[in-house]
């Protein structure tokens, strides 16, 4: 198989050294053109784990992945970035699957935990969590897409071209940062493929994502990007 020559692989890193001893042999640094990680200040060894490997280490001035998704797009000259959390959560069989996505012509391509034939990791039968997204995600197409109904709008395993991430033009610096690029994606209805992942526990290490201070932050995402909104389905 051919090497992907116009595809960088992004590893998103905050302390996840446990999640990359783990996964390491089974994410496909070899398949693409370029892996670069960028870190937000690891201090678990993460670093020192990536570097060995050889893999460049981008860092960034400030803290969130919304700005390391930046910094991303700003460091690397090809074509189209996979970014890629190796906490243990996002199956690395899918990797090079959704670069495919693109390559059969999405513009935004997504893994999503609530397809058909997707699994969430949450273990609580009440599943809060899945609950908030879902409706995040229901609001966000409600509001904002006139294409097919996209089921996981806050992932953030996926996958974009370059140009289109600096062309939307993302502004958050934390989390909700995915929820800003689907919304600017449906807005311009760009076509947006998802395939059915299996998300897994975190393999260590501790989460970064507070539920409700992330919950919060999705909500000021969704009023911000409200003006202008159509009602775009029903209406
Ligand atoms: N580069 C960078 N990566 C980050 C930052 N914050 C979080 N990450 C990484 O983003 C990924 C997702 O963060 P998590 O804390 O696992 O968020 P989550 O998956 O919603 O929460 P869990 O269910 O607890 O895993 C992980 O790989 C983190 O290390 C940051 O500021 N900079
Ligand atoms: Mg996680």
């Amino acid at each position: 198989m051919q090497q992907r020559r116009d595809s960088t692989l992004v590893l998103l890193t905050l302390n996840e050294i446990d999640g990359l001893r783990l996964l390491w042999d089974d994410i496909p640094v070899d398949r693409f053109a370029r892996t670069v990680a960028v870190d937000g200040g690891s201090t678990d060894g993460t670093r020192e784990f990536l570097a060995q490997r050889g893999i460049p280490i981008l860092d960034q001035s400030i803290p969130g992945r919304g700005v390391a998704f930046r910094v991303a797009a700003d460091a690397t000259d090809t074509d189209r970035l996979v970014y890629y959390s190796p906490d243990g959560n996002e199956d690395p069989a899918d990797i090079e699957r959704l670069d495919d996505l693109l390559l059969g012509g999405a513009r935004l391509a997504i893994a999503s935990r609530f397809a058909r034939g997707s699994v969430n990791e949450e273990q609580d039968s009440f599943r809060p969590r899945a609950r908030v997204n879902q409706a995040l995600t229901w609001i966000a197409n409600r509001l904002f897409n006139g294409g097919p109904y996209v089921t996981d709008t806050i992932n953030g395993f996926r996958a974009m071209r370059r140009v289109d991430l600096l062309e939307l033009d993302t502004s958050v610096k934390r989390f909700p940062i995915e929820y800003q690029i689907s919304i600017r994606a449906m807005r311009r209805s760009w076509p947006i493929a998802e395939l059915a992942t299996v998300e897994n526990q975190r393999a260590g290490g501790e989460s970064k994502a507070l539920s409700w201070p992330v919950g919060k932050d999705h909500i000021k995402v969704l009023l911000t990007e409200l003006p202008g909104a159509r009602l775009l389905r029903g209406a």
